[in-house]
């Protein structure tokens, strides 16, 4: 039985990772960060299947101790700061989460477990203001938030590790992928939540900001297989993740809307608040290399993704006595 090791398990992606790898007959580690609430929501289903070990990327003899005891043989670094927004405000506190805690996570690996294969979750906002379109492994970066800038540094260090210390390291540049499990800042999740509130007459409008942005949105399910694939690989490498389709922000709202039978147009504000200091304008990926040596592509196509949240919060309103806070 092979062990894996997910930081980030209580988020989107780790919940999905969890879940794969199980199916897999992994023996599964979270790690989770010390909070005041639960925030086990996403793997409630889980948790007679996994273990939850302690630790957070800020400390290093926390990584150090559970790398120790539990000696996996697959490390996948899913935890950060990753909402873009927030990034401005904390900006220091996203570069010691999504930048600096790759370092220590990869320092832990390379004395603790020296033997495990390493998976950082870099990012597609690595490219921001694109150098070329479509953006494959080789597309130049230039990121465009405190947030980008942190996952450029995640990036580069893991190639740097692997390279200086023959780690098995791989960085998958995952562009976005969202599902029913999205945390609700996210336009996606923020515009399929507002719609099935609106449907159930719990609010009537939805502000939002730059409705132009166009981004290559993928289901997180099929994403997490990618990373799985990476560490099968006799040799590391980094992978571009994408569906090579790119949708403005506006044809998901259309789309969402319509899955409701609502007119979007007499509910959406447009709300400077949701503007960015610096906006990626485009995303668009290749993912030929992640076809061409993984096998890997994607299942979920971009009205059936949006298709799928709507349902899905449309069954969770009708379930709620008590609404979600609005982002
Ligand atoms: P998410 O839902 O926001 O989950 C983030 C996870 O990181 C949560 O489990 C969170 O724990 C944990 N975390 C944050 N700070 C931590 C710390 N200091 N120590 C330990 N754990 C910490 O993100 P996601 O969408 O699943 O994304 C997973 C990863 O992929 C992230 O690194 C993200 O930046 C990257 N990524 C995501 C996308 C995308 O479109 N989803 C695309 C490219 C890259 P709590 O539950 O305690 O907050
Ligand atoms: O959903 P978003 O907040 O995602 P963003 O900024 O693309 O970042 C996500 O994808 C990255 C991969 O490229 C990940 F690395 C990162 O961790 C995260 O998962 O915003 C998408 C677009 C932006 O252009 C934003 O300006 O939607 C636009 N937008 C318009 N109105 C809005 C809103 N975004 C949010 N969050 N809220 C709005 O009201």
């Amino acid at each position: 039985m092979k062990t894996a090791l997910i930081t980030g398990i209580t988020g989107q992606d780790g919940s999905y990772l969890a879940e794969f790898l199980i199916g897999k007959g992994y023996r599964v580690i979270g790690l989770t960060r010390r909070s005041s609430t639960t925030v086990t929501s996403r793997i409630s289903h889980l948790l007679e299947k996994i273990e939850l070990v302690p630790g957070d990327l800020l400390d290093q003899s926390s990584l150090m101790d559970v790398l120790s005891s539990y000696n996996p043989d697959e490390v996948y670094n899913l935890a950060a700061q990753s909402f873009v927004q927030t990034s401005w405000n904390q900006p220091v506190l996203t570069a010691e989460f999504t930048a600096v805690g790759v370092t220590r996570l990869l320092e832990a690996v390379r004395r603790c477990a020296p033997k495990a294969r390493f998976y950082q979750a870099s990012s597609s906002e690595m490219f921001g203001k694109v150098q070329a379109v479509p953006q494959i492994e080789s597309t130049p970066f230039y990121p465009r938030s405190p947030y980008g800038v942190a996952k450029l540094y995640g990036h580069w260090i893991t190639v740097n590790y692997r390279e200086s210390f023959n780690m098995h390291a791989t960085s998958g540049i995952l562009f976005n992928h969202e599902s029913p499990r999205r945390g609700l800042e996210f336009v996606t999740r923020k515009i399929s939540y507002h719609v099935a509130m609106i449907k159930h007459g719990r609010t009537n409008e939805l502000r939002l900001g730059n409705l132009d942005a166009r981004r290559d949105w993928g289901f997180a399910g099929d994403y997490v297989e990618a990373m799985y694939l990476m560490l099968q690989q006799d040799r590391p490498d980094d992978y571009v993740i994408a569906t090579n389709e790119t949708h403005s922000v506006r044809e998901f709202v259309e789309l969402a809307f319509a899955r409701a039978d609502l007119d979007w147009q007499k509910y959406v504000k447009l709300d400077d608040k949701f503007n960015r200091p610096a906006e990626v304008d485009l995303l668009i990926g290749d993912p030929a290399r992640a076809k061409k040596d993984l096998g890997w592509v994607p299942k979920t196509d971009f009205k059936s993704l949006v298709n799928m949240m709507v349902d899905a919060d449309l069954n969770l309103v009708a379930s709620e006595p008590h609404p979600h806070a609005h982002p």
